[in-house]
C-alpha cells in the first residue's frame, strides 16, 4: 500500500515522472481548483473537482534537490523558451509598466517552457473520490504522525512564539504542513512560474485567473528581493511549504523569523507564521473545537448534512445535534455551533463516516475546500505526542 501511494504521489506531483496508463495519478491537493486551497478565491465553475487532496509521499532519504525537470516537447506545441512567444512578450511589456524589471522578466521566461502535462492534468475528469478510510490512513499514517511529533520538537521555538502571537495552536499548523508537503520533506523541484505560465498562456478556460496569479508572483518576488524562479510550486502554482497561491502570499504570508523577507519556500518560521495568519484571518478563535467523528444513533436524512461548513445554512447548536441523535461527549457545550457533515458519499451502503464540524473547522476549510481535508488536519493535529 505504501509503495503504491508513493508511486501515485510521485507521479502526481508536478509531473516529475511521466504518466503511464497504468498509474494515472489523481490530482493532488496542491492544485488550484474549483475551490482552490490556501487562498485562491473560490471559482465555482472552474476546473474539475479536485478537492480531495492526495497524500504526499513519505519522506525519502536525504535527497539533494535536483534541477527542475525539463518538460517533454509536445508535437505541435509551443516548445521553445516562452520568452519567444508574442503573447508572453505582451505580458512582459505589461509587467514592465507595472514596475517589474525587464531583465528579470526576460531571464525568467528565457528559462521557462510550457509543460503540457499540466494541461493534461487539469483536463482530466475528476476521478471517483477516495473513501474516507483510505484518505485517513494515508493522511494520518503512523509515519506522518511520527514526523509531526519530531517537527513540533525541531521547530518548537518558532512554533511557540508564533502560536502565542496568532493564538493558533502549533499542532494545527504542523498538521497542515504535514499534509501539504510532509513538513517540507517533500522537495518540490518545479518552479511556480512554469505551472502558472503554462496555465496563463495555454489554458484558455482559466487563463485570466492564472495570469493574475503569475503577475502576483512577480510582484511578491520583487517585494521580497527574490528571484521569481526561487519560488518552487505545484503544477498549478501553489508555492512552498504551505502551498499558497501567489495571491494568498500577497494577502496572508508573514515574515516569521524577522529577517525582513517573506520566504515560504525554505524558511519554516515564515511558513508557520503564514499558516497561522491565514487561519486567524479566516476566523480561527481560541478555545473553539474543530472536528469530532461521531456515530449517530438514528438514521439521518441526506438533507441533514451540509457541504459548506462556513455557511450559515445548516448551522446548528450542539443541543440540536444531540436531539437529532448525534452523540457528543460532555466537553461539547449545548450552545456551541456546529455543522453535520459526512466524509463519504456512499450513503446507500450506510458505511459513510459522519463528522461534526465546529467553528474552528471553517478556517481549515478555507485552506482547502474538502471536508476530508479538514477532518484529516484536525485528527492529525490531535495525534501528535
Ligand atoms: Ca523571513
Amino acid at each position: 500500500m505504501k509503495i503504491r501511494l508513493l508511486i501515485l504521489s510521485i507521479a502526481v506531483f508536478i509531473g516529475a515522472c511521466s504518466l503511464t496508463a497504468a498509474e494515472t495519478p489523481s490530482l493532488s491537493v496542491i492544485d488550484p481548483n474549483p475551490e482552490p486551497q490556501a487562498s485562491t478565491d473560490p471559482k465555482p465553475e472552474s476546473t474539475p473537482d479536485l478537492t480531495v487532496p492526495q497524500p504526499q509521499p513519505e519522506p525519502q532519504a536525504s535527497s539533494e534537490p535536483e534541477p527542475a525537470p525539463v518538460p517533454e516537447a509536445k508535437p505541435g506545441g509551443r516548445n521553445e523558451a516562452i520568452s519567444s512567444y508574442d503573447d508572453v512578450k505582451a505580458f512582459m511589456a505589461e509587467m514592465v509598466k507595472k514596475g517589474i524589471d525587464s531583465k528579470t522578466l526576460q531571464n525568467t521566461f528565457d528559462k521557462t517552457r510550457f509543460d503540457y502535462k499540466i494541461i493534461y492534468l487539469m483536463n482530466r475528469p475528476a476521478e471517483k473520490a477516495r473513501s474516507w478510510t483510505w484518505y485517513y490512513d494515508a493522511m494520518v499514517s503512523k509515519t506522518r504522525v511520527g514526523n509531526g511529533s519530531l517537527y513540533l520538537t525541531e521547530h518548537k521555538t518558532a512554533l511557540n512564539k508564533i502560536s502565542t502571537e496568532y493564538k493558533v495552536p502549533a499542532n494545527v499548523i504542523a498538521a497542515i504542513l504535514g499534509i501539504e508537503t510532509n513538513y517540507g520533506k517533500y522537495v518540490i523541484k518545479q518552479t511556480a512560474v512554469q505551472g502558472l505560465a503554462t496555465l496563463a498562456f495555454e489554458y484558455p478556460r482559466r487563463a485570466s485567473y492564472f495570469r493574475g496569479e503569475l503577475e502576483q508572483l512577480f510582484i511578491q518576488a520583487k517585494a521580497n528581493g527574490l528571484d521569481p524562479l526561487f519560488y518552487k510550486g505545484s503544477y498549478a502554482g501553489a508555492i512552498g511549504l504551505p502551498q499558497f497561491m501567489p495571491s494568498s502570499m500577497a494577502n496572508y504570508a508573514k515574515d516569521g523569523d524577522g529577517d525582513g523577507k517573506v520566504d515560504i519556500v525554505t524558511t519554516h518560521a515564515d511558513a508557520i507564521a503564514s499558516i497561522a495568519n491565514y487561519l486567524r484571518m479566516h476566523g480561527w478563535r481560541d478555545g473553539r473545537h474543530t472536528v469530532a467523528l461521531v456515530t449517530p444513533t438514528k438514521t439521518l436524512a441526506a438533507n441533514q448534512f451540509v457541504k459548506n461548513i462556513c455557511a450559515t445554512k445548516g448551522k446548528r447548536t450542539v443541543k440540536q445535534l444531540r436531539e437529532l441523535g448525534v452523540p457528543l461527549p460532555e466537553q461539547y457545550k449545548d450552545d456551541e455551533k456546529a455543522f453535520l457533515g459526512k466524509l463519504d458519499e456512499d450513503v446507500d451502503k450506510g458505511t459513510y463516516q459522519v463528522a461534526v464540524f465546529f467553528e474552528n473547522a471553517c478556517p481549515i476549510y478555507r485552506y482547502n475546500y474538502s471536508l476530508k481535508y479538514v477532518a484529516a488536519v484536525a485528527l492529525l493535529a490531535e495525534s501528535y505526542e
